[in-house]
């Protein structure tokens, strides 16, 4: 994880520092060198802390007395209905992509994990907001374990429904995806995710908006680039047009 901030600190310095370039060359002495590289340092660091803060969480009292369904609320498949019958006892959640380690964890294997929980706002675009209770392992806990490689970016997160024909699915970067609140959650309000809100799975990315928090998840891949995944705009409703990739709140 260390390694991965290091990372982005040093990619989002060269970002600065290309733009600087000019300025360094012309400068005569040393030490203004260095007062412009600790400049890009703490422009650097700021820039990643706010995007760390964590967001508001709430007391068990401010939960809503329901949490409204969105989007897809079922997958309609015979393997999801089978699954939903059965509890979920073999579903499954893999880890891949660009990861030295990949692997796959059982509802079980999730639910002994350490857990995280926490009371949070969610804020749908489309104009409403539900306190839950969200329970689940943090997202970097599963991505230390698979080992994601330097040249990974982004994480995307696979889903088992479609929607107007199209499988939906998510990605964040590895400042959201090591954030954390950023949980895979299988009980909402103490109690397993309804079929509406996810079952058995679903992604809080706690700093954005509705629509990257993918239920029904299936998967995890850690990915170089967005490219060929979908439409390449890095979500279902990313490549309609309508909705930004980065949705910060
Ligand atoms: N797999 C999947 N994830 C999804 C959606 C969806 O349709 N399918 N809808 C998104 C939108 S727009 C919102 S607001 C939330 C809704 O979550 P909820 O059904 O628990 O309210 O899930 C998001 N994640
Ligand atoms: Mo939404």
């Amino acid at each position: 994880m260390a390694d991965i901030k290091r990372r982005s600190l040093l990619a989002g310095i060269a970002a600065l520092g290309a733009g600087a370039c000019s300025k360094i060359a012309s400068s005569d002495t040393g030490q203004s060198l260095f007062d412009a590289a600790e400049d890009w340092h703490r422009a650097a660091h700021r820039a990643l802390a706010g995007r760390q803060k964590l967001a508001p969480e709430y007391a068990p009292e401010d939960r809503s007395p329901t949490f409204k369904g969105n989007g897809s609320l079922t997958v309609d498949t015979p393997e999801y209905r089978a699954e939903l019958a059965n509890g979920f006892a073999n579903w499954r959640l893999a880890v891949g992509g660009l990861v030295e380690t990949p692997f796959s964890l059982s509802m079980d294997d999730l639910r002994a994990l350490p857990q995280r929980a926490q009371i949070t706002r969610h804020d749908c675009v489309e104009g409403w907001s539900a306190i839950g209770e969200w329970t689940g392992p943090q997202l970097s806990a599963l991505l230390d374990r698979a080992q994601v490689k330097p040249e990974a970016n982004f994480i995307v997160f696979r889903c088992a429904d479609t929607l107007y024909g199209r499988d939906y699915y998510e990605s964040v970067d590895m400042v959201d995806a090591y954030h954390p609140q950023t949980i895979v959650a299988h009980l909402l309000n103490g109690e397993p995710i309804p079929e509406k809100n996810g079952a058995p799975l679903r992604m809080r990315i706690e700093r954005q908006l509705g629509y990257k928090h993918a239920k029904y998840l299936t998967a995890i891949e850690a990915v170089a680039s967005l490219n060929g995944i979908g439409d390449g705009k890095g979500g279902f409703w990313e490549d309609f047009g309508n909705y930004q990739w980065y949705a910060g709140i």
